[in-house]
């Protein structure tokens, strides 16, 4: 009883302390000016936030001078992802940089890729301005080893994108690797094991002050404004989570309305992409690589980014795509989870999408067109996991996404609230479908025998929310 401060108390020790307590307040104050996300409200997060959480569906572009090997060197095809074939082929650097002294992707055209993108249904582009190779596709003061001085092709190939993707409203982004192979002060040493976890480089932080912060500064003022800076090569020994933090506040500081992935600092867990739960980590969403979560997360942005075939960067002999099905029913799983889907493709050389990706993009552009409104600006299924498909929501609607069509005529909902409504989103004429209950937590919608989409058919639910 006796230790308990009482308000009065308060005051006389906030007045005997009060010049310590005016210098505490001055220091917080210097912190505070750097450190912008920190300061910003849950209101200025969400409206941030607001257009990527909206979007769902982007398209990630994996393009650099990798895609000249193709997966092959010195006639011998090298395993893994084909961007990494200067680590797993353990070329040297000027070996390597006579790649890009032959990069010359006439058939490149901007805006035929932003309409490919655009079609599939996709709202933003993450391309990589510079992938751990350390090629960089804009025309960088800073570097030689860009598509200006080192390449034959002499185009800006971020700057046409750029022009291009606000001519058709698709937000740009940029991948960017922390990881630079080519960099003498990064990791450029530690050839033959360029990704060796336990090296170190003493003139890190070099790389760091006079390349890399500048190349991000150079990539979001003539460039920008961007959608988001998607950080990668992370894991490095001589990255640090204050270097992440550090990262992130001048980023943030060039572009206050930026988004930026969790990869610019250390609190990724592996390839599951989400956060460690130890402690505050830089970033503003999650990135499962290749893999989707198996729930959704509350309160947690994530992105599952992911490969059509098996490589990011082309790989002229990798044939094992992804069925259209797999891919719609990714989008719709994630979305039912309350995330995003980053969908890649590699092109060639020439500069062109592999016909195989322009054909699955375009196949899932024509589910779009009919079912977008189940995907963009939804959240996650309020009503749990479903043994015919996924869920995704907006006030008032349900969207269920039937993966397998039922045989007997009746699609069961485990759902208390009252429906008011209930049709296919692909009937333009929005006939109403008998909507039955069945329990007290349980309805079931009369469906027509055959299906109208082989793989996802969307039947909206117009509920009353509780
Ligand atoms: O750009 C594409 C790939 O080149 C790059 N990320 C995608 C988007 C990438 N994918 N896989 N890898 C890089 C391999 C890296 C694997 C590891 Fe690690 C790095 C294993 C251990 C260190 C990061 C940290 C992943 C698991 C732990």
């Amino acid at each position: 009883m006796s230790k308990e401060v009482k308000p009065f108390q308060t005051y006389r020790l906030v007045y005997r302390y009060r010049i310590s307590l005016v210098i505490v307040l001055m220091m917080l104050s210097v912190l505070a000016i750097p450190a912008l996300a920190l300061t910003e409200t849950a209101e200025q997060r969400d409206e941030r936030m607001q257009w990527w959480r909206e979007a769902r569906f982007g398209m990630f572009i994996h393009w650099g001078v990798y895609s000249i090997p193709a997966g092959t060197y010195k006639g011998k095809q090298i395993s893994g992802i084909g961007e990494w074939i200067m680590e797993h082929g353990d070329i040297p650097v000027a070996e390597y940089e006579k790649y890009a002294k032959q990069f010359n992707p006439v058939k490149f055209n901007a805006e035929q890729w932003v309409q490919i993108a655009k079609n599939a249904g996709m709202n933003y582009i993450v391309i990589t301005s510079k992938h751990h190779d350390g090629f960089c596709l804009w025309d960088s003061k800073v570097s030689k080893y860009d598509i200006m001085d080192t390449a034959p092709f002499k185009r800006d190939i971020l700057k046409e994108l750029s022009i291009e993707c606000k001519k058709h409203g698709i937000r740009l982004c940029f991948y960017h690797s922390i990881m630079d192979w080519y960099h003498p002060d990064a990791q450029a040493p530690f050839y033959p094991k360029y990704n060796d976890g336990g090296r170190t480089n003493p003139n890190f932080s070099r790389y760091v002050k006079n390349y890399l912060k500048p190349q991000l500064k150079e990539l979001i003022t003539n460039y920008g404004p961007l959608g988001v800076m998607w950080f990668d090569g992370e894991w490095i020994k001589d990255w640090t989570e204050p270097q992440g933090k550090d990262l992130y506040n001048y980023v943030m500081s060039l572009q206050p309305n930026i988004i930026i992935n969790n990869r610019v600092g250390k609190g990724r867990k592996g390839m599951e992409g989400l956060n460690k739960g130890d402690q505050e980590y830089a970033g503003d969403f999650g990135t499962p690589e290749q893999q989707i979560p198996a729930t959704g997360l509350p309160g947690v942005d994530w992105e599952s980014c992911m490969t059509m075939n098996n490589t990011w960067g082309y790989k002229s002999y990798d044939h094992d795509w992804k069925s259209n099905k797999v891919l719609i029913q990714n989008l719709a799983d994630i979305a039912s989870k309350g995330g995003n889907f980053l969908l890649n493709v590699g092109p060639t050389a020439e500069g062109l999408i592999p016909d195989a990706s322009v054909e699955r993009l375009e196949f899932m552009g024509k589910w779009m067109k009919v079912n977008s409104e189940s995907i963009y600006g939804t959240t996650a299924s309020p009503i749990g996991k479903l043994p015919w498909g996924r869920c995704t929501a907006k006030p008032g609607k349900l969207y269920l996404h039937v993966f397998d069509w039922p045989t007997n005529l009746k699609l069961e909902v485990p759902l208390k609230n009252k429906v008011n409504k209930a049709y296919l989103l692909a009937d333009k004429k929005r006939t109403k479908l008998t909507v039955r209950r069945e329990l007290k937590d349980k309805i079931a919608v009369r469906i027509p025998r055959e299906a109208p989409d082989a793989v996802n058919t969307v039947v909206v639910l117009e509920i009353k929310d509780k």
